[in-house]
């Protein structure tokens, strides 16, 4: 028999085995898809929501937090701010709850006055109150929402009394006295979001200006290189620690330069991101062979100081994805899932060029969630939806307590501690459930999120 009578026979036997194996991959790749069931891991969260909510209405209610293992509570400052109802309301709107919302509510608007003598954390209270208040009145649209926020607006104001006019760390909410003069780059420039938007809602232009000028002051105060250290005096501008990172201290100070040009369409805001995102990559981020990371330089000469990277330097991947940067944010999010890893579930910080754990707690952290949603958003790569499924069951495994969850003293023992933030409920279960959820849930683009997840409504396309 001639070759050339075999070719097509055996061309079309090669066809049929090949659409056999593509059927086969699809299949496998639809099982695949299978085991993460969205809509079920969804429904898990909210649960686990549920559970931490009742918790916090059994032996917390109308206090800041729950302590989830005494099955008592907590007030930051002896008497109680609401901290926990004013936090979660807004997840309670996204998950659908409207029972747990209207008690929330009713409880919020019958007993939280700000007519308090306290001396209170301004940049806490304005990321978890202010920004709480004033996604409550962009979701639910009841004006007292937003009074409460202008009231508690126009306590903090004070802090702007500086010589620079970058905030001091405290304010009395009474008395309007203000302490803490020496403060950080997250403290001086996590305000703008909040106090931008409380400005675009009641029309008063007092509070965009003073948040704005305060990250201006920051920012023209960077070295050469273009990096902001540590800590700095608000009343000489003189800084006080040099060491530069994205980690806590610094963190949201480059999260809000980004997302005040992406909520206000502020040029200022853009000028300012652009330039520090160029000095971040060029001197603090680092590949090594345990991965993509961003550690520790002088801010001055940028020399390498250490290689740590912990919980909340998990919040970066977001943020590069926001900025258009996927591949760094995918690589950076992967070296943060290998230090949950470690453990099953995350320390609060590593070194990377070992891998060694140096603070070993979880503190029911959101960020690095916060980073897998963006990253899922962005991409819609299923491997962010695993990530998230390993997050929602080891949380489950090692935090859950019979009155709700609490954080871990030690990763490694997984032994626990008489505590539950409120950014768990504000953050970390809202992260989780809008990453499963469909994207009518929140339209992603329509808002940007105060760092402690608040939604705000966008005023630039
Ligand atoms: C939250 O209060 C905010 O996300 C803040 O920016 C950093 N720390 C916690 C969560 O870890």
């Amino acid at each position: 028999m001639k070759i050339s009578r075999l070719i097509f026979p055996i061309f079309i036997l090669i066809l049929i085995l090949s659409t056999n194996q593509m059927a086969a991959n699809k299949i496998q790749n639809n099982l695949d898809k299978q085991k993460i069931n969205k809509a079920k891991l969804a429904e898990e969260v909210k649960k686990q929501f549920l559970h931490a909510w009742e918790g916090y209405k059994k032996y917390a209610w109308g206090h800041d937090e729950l302590k989830p293992i005494s099955k008592s509570y907590k007030d930051w400052y002896g008497v109680s701010l609401l901290m926990t109802p004013v936090d979660a309301f807004d997840t309670m709107t996204l998950m659908g709850l409207k029972k747990e919302a209207n008690e929330a509510k009713e409880l919020i608007l019958d007993s939280l006055s700000f007519n308090k003598d306290i001396y209170v954390k301004n940049f806490e209270i304005t990321i978890r109150m202010l920004g709480g208040l004033l996604s409550a009145y962009e979701l639910d649209h009841d004006k007292r929402f937003l009074s409460l926020a202008e009231d508690l607006g126009n306590r903090l104001l004070p802090v702007f009394n500086s010589k620079t006019g970058m905030p001091y760390m405290f304010v009395n909410l009474k008395t309007e006295k203000t302490k803490g003069e020496v403060s950080n780059p997250a403290e001086i420039g996590t305000l703008l979001i909040e106090f931008g938007t409380l400005s675009k809602l009641t029309g008063k232009s007092v509070y965009y200006n003073k948040a704005k000028n305060a990250l201006v002051q920051l920012y023209n105060r960077r070295s050469k290189i273009g990096l902001v250290g540590s800590s700095i005096n608000v009343d000489t501008g003189e800084w006080v620690d040099m060491e530069s990172h994205i980690s806590g201290g610094i963190d949201s100070y480059y999260e809000y330069l980004l997302k005040s040009w992406k909520l206000f369409g502020d040029k200022d805001c853009k000028k300012m991101w652009e330039t520090s995102i160029k000095a971040l990559n060029k001197y603090l981020a680092d590949s090594t062979s345990t991965g993509f990371w961003y550690g520790q330089v002088d801010m001055n000469t940028g020399e390498k100081k250490s290689t740590n990277f912990g919980s909340l330097d998990a919040f970066f991947p977001a943020e590069l994805a926001l900025s258009g940067d996927i591949k760094r944010a995918e690589e950076l999010e992967n070296s943060c899932y290998k230090m949950w890893n470690l453990e099953g579930i995350e320390p609060e910080e590593i070194n990377f060029s070992n891998m060694k754990i140096l603070y070993p707690q979880y503190f029911l952290r959101p960020e690095i969630i916060e980073s897998a949603y963006y990253l899922y958003h962005y991409t819609h790569d299923e491997k962010y939806l695993e990530m998230g499924k390993t997050f929602v069951n080891n949380i489950i495994k090692y935090c859950r307590t019979d009155a709700g969850f609490a954080e871990l003293k030690n990763v490694v023992t997984k032994e626990k501690q008489d505590s539950m933030e409120s950014f768990f409920l504000a953050e970390t279960l809202k992260y989780l459930y809008l990453l499963f959820s469909p994207e009518s849930t929140l339209n992603f683009n329509k808002i940007i999120f105060n760092t402690e997840a608040h939604p705000l409504k966008r005023y630039y396309k």
